[in-house]
């Protein structure tokens, strides 16, 4: 028995920041897998616990927490098995500044391309007789505009381009940190690491050649050291619900 539900996608980069961080705790779960290709985001049951209408949600003793950041952090706060934590504030500081960072630009880097990977899935709730009764289900503009977007075709070449020069900056951020300190915050595994290793390891996935060479070495040992974590596998190759069999991974 659990008190701990997660809400999440299999593909999602916010939700294996989640499942690394519960994994690393060894916090046991309920998982709860929606198909965001399907919408299942956008039900009025799931909207109830998430006004965003976004992956991915922990439900703890009844109460939601959303928002990925907030959640590990949260989860941390919680239980005090295996601290993800700095002990310094300035480290803390340090480390909350990667959360953002995460959020802010590591998200926006590899959104677009993800999406376009994975919307030939979405298809059939974006076809025209179909496609207004999607789009009146989404609850914020920003969310909506995208899906509308999706359903014309998909980003733009320039579009996508943009995300890759947001990859490059991306790499070049961990390299930076990541040739000073073996980890984002010091000498210590922290939520910092969780939080960068979901797009680090997507722009890996779809954009290995961006690794190569000698500009990012300290990050692939750094992404070598990161996937030998037992949680690395149990997060990002997800199996622990029967539904992960059916929904695609990135
Ligand atoms: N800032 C949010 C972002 C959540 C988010 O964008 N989740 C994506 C998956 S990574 C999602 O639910 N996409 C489906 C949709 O937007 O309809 C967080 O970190 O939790």
């Amino acid at each position: 028995m659990t008190d701990v539900t997660l809400y999440h996608g299999m593909a999602s980069t916010c939700s294996k920041k989640v499942r690394m961080c519960l994994y690393e705790k060894g916090v046991a779960f309920e998982s709860r897998l929606l198909d965001l290709q399907k919408f299942e985001q956008h039900r009025p049951e799931y909207l109830a616990i998430n006004p965003n209408g976004v992956v991915p949600t922990l439900v703890h003793r009844g109460r939601s927490i959303i928002e990925s950041s907030i959640i590990v952090d949260y989860i941390d706060d919680v239980y005090a098995n295996n601290p993800l934590k700095p002990d310094d504030p300035y480290d803390r500081a340090q480390m909350r500044l990667w959360l953002k960072y995460s959020d802010d630009v590591a998200y926006k880097a590899v959104y677009a391309p993800t999406w376009q990977a994975l919307k030939h899935r979405a298809e059939e709730g974006l076809a025209d007789g179909k496609l207004a009764e999607t789009l009146s289900s989404i609850p914020t503009p920003e969310r909506r505009d995208r899906w509308q977007k999706m359903s014309q075709g998909g980003f733009t070449e320039t579009e996508i381009e943009s995300a890759y020069a947001q990859m490059r900056v991306c790499l070049a951020r961990v390299e930076e940190q990541v040739r000073a300190t073996p980890w984002l915050v010091g000498d210590r595994f922290t939520l910092a690491d969780l939080a960068m290793l979901p797009f680090i390891d997507r722009i890996s996935n779809l954009r290995p050649e961006f690794l190569e060479g000698p500009d990012c070495e300290a990050l692939r040992a750094w992404l070598a050291r990161s996937k030998q974590r037992p949680s690395f596998d149990r997060a990002f190759a997800f199996k622990d619900d029967p539904r992960a069999a059916e929904l695609p991974n990135l």
